[in-house]
């Protein structure tokens, strides 16, 4: 019997500054995330939409945590929501939503897998903080929160910290870290394969080394999925696209490796915006990728 998977969107904008990330979850609904899911074999269940408030009812408190009331408040929720129906042994796939997203959904699964390995695929590392982010925009700071390195009330959502540990995470495609952002990584001694040490070793021996860093003696793998780490040329419709990202064959190889391992336990999808897109083409992508990720290519 294969695990059923449980789809939760979070129509989250609050956590960069373009408009239109809130229709991510709509769009890759409408790409055909259900029906090319179940395709697969897998009985899916949707769970609807976190709410998230409007930007426009909320004013900005502090320039360098934008919104930071709200997206503690959405983040507190789709942590609930991703523990319960971790709690019924489904499959989440959480529908962002700019990338803050990801402090409430890793912060739901760690209530259930509580040594968790996570493979952050992304052009960017998220690893500001409230004193080193060049925007406020907390969509560049959640890898850190769920280390515990951040403001307190993000990195503290569903009462503990750190969710996560360093020699269990790794990002994957990086290529716009700011300078700071840098000196943090280091001093955490975050994994990280940027492009250029994709285009040297290879997407299949980076993956091998990813899974085995987020594998090694965690009881299992969170995938958290930035569409803006594929290339802009079949992902063009992010907030924050940067050249020279994975091709689309490099990205599904990723997903069908990962599928291999067996050891993934669940996975964000974020950063589409329909508002910047190509009739769509970023969230088709999402799809193909997750479908990937599930087993489709893979006899
Ligand atoms: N590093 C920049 C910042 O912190 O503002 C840009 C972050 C973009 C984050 C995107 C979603 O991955
Ligand atoms: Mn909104
Ligand atoms: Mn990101
Ligand atoms: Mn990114």
């Amino acid at each position: 019997m294969k695990k059923t998977i449980s789809v939760i969107g979070v129509p989250m904008d609050l956590g960069q500054g373009r408009r239109g990330v809130d229709m991510g979850p709509a769009s890759i609904r409408y790409a055909g995330l259900k029906e090319r899911v179940q395709r697969l074999g897998y009985t899916v269940l949707d769970q609807g939409n976190v709410h998230v408030p409007q930007a426009e009812s909320h004013e900005v408190e502090n320039q360098k945590l934008k919104y930071l009331p709200e997206v503690t408040r959405v983040s507190e929720d789709l942590a609930s929501k991703v523990a319960n129906v971790l709690e019924q042994d489904h499959f989440p796939i959480i529908l962002g939503g700019d990338h803050s997203i990801a402090i409430g959904s890793i912060a739901g699964i760690t209530q259930k897998y509580k040594k968790l390995g996570v493979i952050w695929f992304d052009a960017h590392a998220d690893f500001n903080t409230e004193n080193t982010t060049p925007s406020g925009n907390i969509h560049g700071m959640p890898l850190a929160c769920c280390l515990g390195v951040g403001h307190e009330t993000l990195v503290n959502v569903a009462g503990f910290a750190p969710k996560i540990q360093p020699e269990n995470v790794v990002i994957v495609g990086a290529r716009s870290v700011d300078p700071e952002e840098r000196n943090l990584l280091k001093k955490h001694g975050i994994k990280v394969f940027d492009m250029h040490e994709v285009d040297k070793l290879g997407i299949h021996k980076v993956m091998e080394e990813a899974i085995a860093v987020a594998g090694n003696g965690t009881d299992g793998i969170h995938l958290s999925l930035d569409l803006d780490s594929i290339d802009p040329d079949m992902a063009p419709g992010v907030g924050t696209p940067v050249l020279g990202g994975i091709t689309y064959r490099e990205g599904h190889f990723a997903m069908e490796l990962l599928y291999q391992s067996g050891k993934v336990v669940s996975c964000d999808v974020v950063e589409v915006n329909p508002i910047l897109d190509e009739h769509n083409k970023t969230a088709r992508t999402a799809v193909d990728l997750v479908c990937s990720l599930l087993g489709e290519a893979v006899m």
